[in-house]
């Protein structure tokens, strides 16, 4: 089952099927069992092939108050690409004793006003040299702790400003639309299984700049683990989002440019695309 949240209300995608609801997001999303509640109420709810056109026109980020958080060096690849980039400062040891610890990276990456949807342009920095999209399956959290849901999420980073000295990763990290998320919260029956992939290509006029994918069993971590330390103590009365870390590293000759186009696809899921923009 899919959500989509557009101008118009929430469209919910099910067997062919399209319902809409006007109920508040955060309400509709923030429950245990999301699954099983949503499949009792389709019944109730109005049906009509037409709301296709709010998905295709009105479609926006799939949030509503909650934060989103990002877990670091879940993937083998990204913790030998940040050893790498963060040689010359000195800063290398530590991600390779967060990739074997039991505590895992967990940062805050965002507040809504800083998400990105479906066609909206994530943001690199004015002041970063070496930029990169980080297609991460990102997780849905009910206020109860339990995953109710998947979206696409693009962490979007500066491997110039991380590298330079890992202290200053919140600023490589958050700043305005340096995340993305979309196009709709997936609503499974059962767990997302472990052959899910996850791919990424990058287009510059046109032409293929990158295209790779990845399993998510490759993850060193499991998404309750990573759930579980998010929730030791922080409280999120409406739910929250966690982005589960990348396995995606363009090589290290590759930044981002003003223009590029990213598509992130995860399979049950769909595509999320946004074409990379700096601020004036
Ligand atoms: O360690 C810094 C961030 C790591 C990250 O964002 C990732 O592995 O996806
Ligand atoms: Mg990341």
């Amino acid at each position: 089952m899919k959500i989509y949240k557009t101008i118009s209300g929430i469209v919910i995608h099910h067997q062919e099927n399209l319902y809409s609801t006007t109920e508040i997001w955060d309400n509709f999303i923030n429950r245990p069992q999301l699954y099983r509640k949503i499949l009792e109420e389709l019944t109730s709810l109005d049906k009509n092939q037409v709301f296709k056109k709010r998905i295709e026109s009105e479609l926006l980020a799939p949030i509503g108050t909650q934060e989103v958080w990002a877990a670091g060096v879940t993937y083998y690849r990204s913790k030998e690409a940040r050893m790498d980039e963060s040689k010359e400062s000195g800063g290398a040891t530590f991600y390779d004793k967060v990739y074997e610890a039991e505590r895992p990276e967990l940062f805050f990456k965002a507040n809504p006003i800083r998400v990105a949807g479906h066609w909206q342009t994530v943001n690199i920095r004015k002041d970063s040299l070496w930029n990169v999209p980080e297609p991460e399956l990102t997780l849905f959290i009910s206020s109860q702790g339990t995953i109710e849901g998947y979206t696409i999420g693009n962490d979007m980073s500066s491997r110039s400003i991380e590298g330079e000295n890992p202290l200053y990763l919140p600023q490589a990290k958050t700043y305005q639309r340096s995340a993305a998320m979309g196009p709709c919260l997936f609503v499974p029956e059962k767990p997302i299984p472990s052959e899910t992939e996850i791919h990424m290509e990058i287009l510059r006029e046109g032409k293929l700049m990158y295209q790779d994918h990845v399993a998510i069993s490759k993850m060193k971590r499991t998404h309750t683990e990573l759930a579980s330390f998010l929730f030791r103590e922080c409280e999120f009365p409406t739910g929250c989002f966690l982005m589960t870390g990348t396995c995606l590293v363009p090589t290290g000759d590759f930044t981002l440019h003003v223009g590029d186009v990213v598509s992130i696809s995860i399979d049950g899921i769909g595509t999320l695309t946004n074409k990379v923009a700096q601020r004036n």
